[in-house]
C-alpha cells in the first residue's frame, strides 16, 4: 500500500512521516534551510503484523504543486494533514482538488498538531474539515486528532492504515508493467538506478525493459522495494530498478519504464474527459493551453474542447501535447492553468492514441465499463486496432479477455486485429458492387481480375482479403481462378450467339494465318473481341497461341496432324513445316513453341522430334 500525504505549506506532513515511519525526511540541504519540503520524499512504513508499505511525502508550497501531483499519482490512500491552529487553508483545498481529480481511492484526514489548541478549537477544526469532506468523491475516514510532538493519536492513525492496508485488493501481477520516473540517479556499482511506484504488472530481475518516450532499451539489473533487495517488483509498491544499458543521463522524472511484451508508445494527442473546477477562472475554449499532470509527467498542452467547458462543467476534448507522454486509457490527470499556475481541473483518458483526423466520438468512449469502452475505440478507427493494443488503449488489464471480440457481434477478429464489422461489411458490399460495375462494363468477360478488385476498394490488403472472403462465403462472389465474378453470372456479347459465330468463322477462314485480336477489332468494328474469343476459348472453339492472336481449334488440329506426319518420317525442320504449310515465320515459330508446350513435340537444338503427347 503507498500512503501518501496532502495539505498546505508547513502543516506538519513530513513531522507526521517522521512521526509514523521514524524515517527522517527533508534530507536536501536547500530543505532544512528554509524548514520546507522542496523534494518528493520516501520512507518505507512498517504497520506491524507483517503488513508493509510506503509512504510519499509531498511538499505543501505552491511552487511545487506539479511535484505534489507527481508524487500522488501512485497513492493508494492520502493523508489530508491539516494544522489544527491554522486549519483548512488554499493548499489543502488545491491538494484535496487534484486528489479527487486523480480518483485516489481513500483518504484519511489527520488534524495535527493539535497540542498547540484547545480542546473547543480543535473540535471545531475537526467538525469543520469533516463536513467540507462529506462530498468528496474520494472516500474519507472521519478526522484522526494526532501531535506529532506528543505522539498522540498515531496509534489510532496506524491501527487505521493497518485496517485499510489489509482490505487493499491486490493488484493483478499479469497486466502490463509500468513504473512512471519520479527519480533518477546512478549508484557506484549498479549504474543507473529508476524509483517509481509500480502501477501495473510485475517485472523481474533479469528482464527487458523500454524507456518511453525516447524509446530506450534496457534490462533490469537489481530491484529494491521498501528498502530491500528482490527478485521480482510487485505492483502497487515504491520500486527501484537498477537499469543496465541506460545511461543515468538519458532518465528523468515523467518517463516510464514499460516491459517490451506490450505494444506501449508514446503519444502527442490524447482523447480526454475533462472536469473543470467550480473555481476555474474561465471557460475552457479551442486552444486553451494548460499543463498536463500524467502520472509523473508534465507537459504544456492545447485544449481542444468539442464544446466550451464552463467552470464547475464536464466536456470531451482532445489535448495536443508539446512533449509526448505515455498514457493508457482511463488513467487520470489533473490540469493546471498555464498562468497563474493554479489547478483548474483533471479528468480521465479515453483514447491515449487517438486517430489523427476526423474521429467520430461513440458515447461509449466514456463508457465505465472496459469492454464497452473498447468497442468504442475499436469503431471509432477506419481500421480497428491491433487485438495486442487492447488493454493500452481500454485500460483493461492483459489478459481480461478483451482482446478478443465481444459477444454481441460489433467487432470481430480477422488475423491480429479487432475491427468493426460494420468495416467489413461496407468493404464487402463495396466488393459486390465493383465486381457488378464491371461486368455492366465489360459483359463479355468472365469476371474481374481479382487484383484489380483488391486495388479498386481502396482498404488495407487485409481488409480487401476479409470483405472478398465474406462476399464467397455468403455466396455473393464466385472467385474461379483469379477472377471473380457475381454469383449466377453469365458472360454476355453484345450481338449475341451470331456475333461469337461470326469471329469464329472469320478465324477458321483464315487458317493457320489468323488475324491478331487488334486486327479483328478494326475488321469488325467491335471493341469486345478479346472477351468474346476468350469466351469462345472457354468453349473449346479458339485457342490462343499469342496472347493476342487467337486459331480456330480445327486450323490447329491440322497444324499438329501436319507435324506428325512429318515427325513420323524423322527429325521436324521447320522449313519442311513451313512448306508444307505454306505460312510465314511470323505464324511458324509461335505454333511451333505451341506444339512444344502441349508436348506434341520436343525441341532439340535447331530441329525437333516428337513429343509424348504426339502418338
Ligand atoms: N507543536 C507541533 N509542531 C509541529 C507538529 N508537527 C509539525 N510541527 C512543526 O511545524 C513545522 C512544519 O512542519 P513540517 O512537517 O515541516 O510541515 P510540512 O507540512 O511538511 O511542510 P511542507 O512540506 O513545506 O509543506 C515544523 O516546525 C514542525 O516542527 C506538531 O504536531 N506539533
Ligand atoms: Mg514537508
Amino acid at each position: 500500500m503507498i500512503v501518501g500525504t496532502a495539505g498546505h505549506i508547513d502543516h506538519g506532513k513530513s513531522a507526521l512521516v517522521t512521526a509514523l515511519t521514524g524515517h527522517p525526511v527533508d534530507r536536501l540541504v536547500e530543505e532544512r534551510r528554509r524548514g520546507i519540503t522542496i523534494d518528493l520524499n520516501f520512507a518505507p512504513l512498517d504497520l506491524g503484523e507483517g503488513i508493509f508499505g510506503g509512504v510519499v511525502d509531498v511538499p505543501g508550497h505552491e511552487d511545487f504543486v506539479r511535484t505534489m501531483v507527481a508524487g500522488a499519482s501512485g497513492f493508494d490512500l492520502a493523508l489530508l494533514v491539516v494544522a489544527a491552529d491554522e486549519g483548512v487553508m488554499p493548499q489543502t483545498e488545491e491538494h484535496l482538488a487534484i486528489l479527487e481529480q486523480l480518483a485516489i481511492p481513500l483518504g484519511v484526514p489527520v488534524v495535527t498538531k493539535a497540542d498547540l489548541v484547545e480542546p473547543d478549537w480543535l473540535e471545531l477544526v475537526v467538525a469543520e474539515l469533516a463536513e467540507r469532506l462529506r462530498r468528496s468523491p474520494v472516500q474519507f475516514d472521519p478526522p484522526v486528532v494526532v501531535s506529532a510532538v506528543t505522539g498522540q493519536g498515531l496509534d489510532d492513525l496506524r491501527a487505521r492504515l493497518r485496517a485499510h492496508a489489509a482490505r487493499l485488493a491486490p493488484r493483478s501481477r499479469v497486466d502490463a508493467f509500468r513504473l512512471p520516473v519520479d527519480r533518477a540517479f546512478s549508484v557506484a556499482g549498479v549504474g543507473t538506478v529508476v524509483t517509481g511506484t509500480a502501477w501495473s504488472g510485475s517485472i523481474a530481475v533479469g528482464d527487458p525493459v523500454r524507456l518511453l518516450p525516447g524509446d530506450l532499451e534496457g534490462r533490469v539489473r537489481s530491484i529494491e522495494t521498501h528498502g530491500r533487495a528482490v527478485e521480482r517488483a510487485e505492483p502497487g509498491s515504491r520500486t527501484a530498478l537498477g537499469i543496465a544499458g541506460i545511461e543515468r543521463a538519458q532518465v528523468r522524472r515523467g518517463h516510464v519504464v514499460v516491459a517490451p511484451d506490450v505494444p506501449w508508445s508514446a503519444t502527442g494527442a490524447l482523447d480526454v474527459e475533462i472536469a473543470l473546477l467550480p473555481t476555474a477562472p474561465r471557460p475552457l475554449v479551442g486552444r486553451t493551453r494548460a499543463r498536463l499532470h500524467l502520472g509523473t509527467a508534465e507537459v504544456m498542452v492545447r485544449v481542444q474542447p468539442r464544446a466550451p467547458i464552463p467552470p464547475g462543467g464536464r466536456g470531451l476534448a482532445r489535448l495536443r501535447l508539446e512533449t509526448p507522454v505515455v498514457a493508457r486509457g482511463g488513467d487520470r490527470f489533473v490540469l493546471r492553468s498555464w498562468s497563474p499556475m493554479t489547478t483548474i481541473g483533471g479528468g480521465r483518458i479515453l483514447d491515449p492514441l487517438p486517430p489523427a483526423r476526423r474521429a467520430t466520438w461513440p458515447d461509449d468512449l466514456a463508457a465505465p465499463e472496459p469492454a464497452r469502452r473498447l468497442r468504442a475505440l475499436v469503431e471509432r478507427r477506419p481500421f480497428g486496432i491491433d487485438a495486442a493494443a487492447a488493454p493500452i488503449l481500454s485500460g483493461a488489464a492483459v489478459g481480461a479477455g478483451l482482446d478478443q471480440p465481444l459477444p454481441d457481434g460489433a467487432v470481430c477478429t480477422v488475423g491480429t486485429r479487432l475491427v468493426a464489422v460494420a468495416i467489413l461489411e461496407r468493404a464487402t458490399d463495396a466488393a459486390v458492387r465493383l465486381v457488378d460495375e464491371f461486368h455492366r462494363r465489360h459483359a463479355a468477360e468472365r469476371g474481374m481480375p481479382l487484383e484489380t478488385l483488391r486495388r479498386a476498394l481502396r482498404v488495407p490488403e487485409w481488409v480487401a482479403e476479409a470483405a472478398i472472403e465474406r462476399a464467397v462465403r455468403s455466396r455473393a462472389l464466385t472467385l474461379d481462378g483469379g477472377i471473380a465474378r457475381l454469383a449466377g453470372f453469365t458472360p454476355r456479347v453484345e450481338g449475341g450467339e451470331p456475333e461469337v459465330q461470326r469471329l469464329i468463322q472469320i478465324l477458321q477462314t483464315a487458317g493457320l494465318m489468323p488475324p491478331s485480336v487488334a486486327e479483328l477489332e478494326r475488321e469488325t468494328g467491335r471493341r469486345d473481341v478479346a472477351a468474346t474469343l476468350r469466351l469462345a476459348a472457354g468453349r473449346g472453339l479458339v485457342e490462343a497461341v499469342e496472347r493476342d492472336r487467337y486459331y480456330a481449334i480445327e486450323a490447329l488440329h491440322r497444324f499438329a496432324e501436319t507435324v506428325r506426319e512429318i515427325g513420323r518420317a524423322g527429325e521436324i525442320q521447320p522449313a519442311a513445316v513451313r512448306e508444307r504449310l505454306g505460312i510465314s515465320r511470323k505464324y511458324l515459330i509461335p505454333l511451333l513453341e505451341w506444339a512444344d508446350a502441349r508436348g506434341i513435340t520436343v525441341r532439340a537444338g535447331e530441329t525437333r522430334r516428337l513429343g509424348r503427347a504426339a502418338h
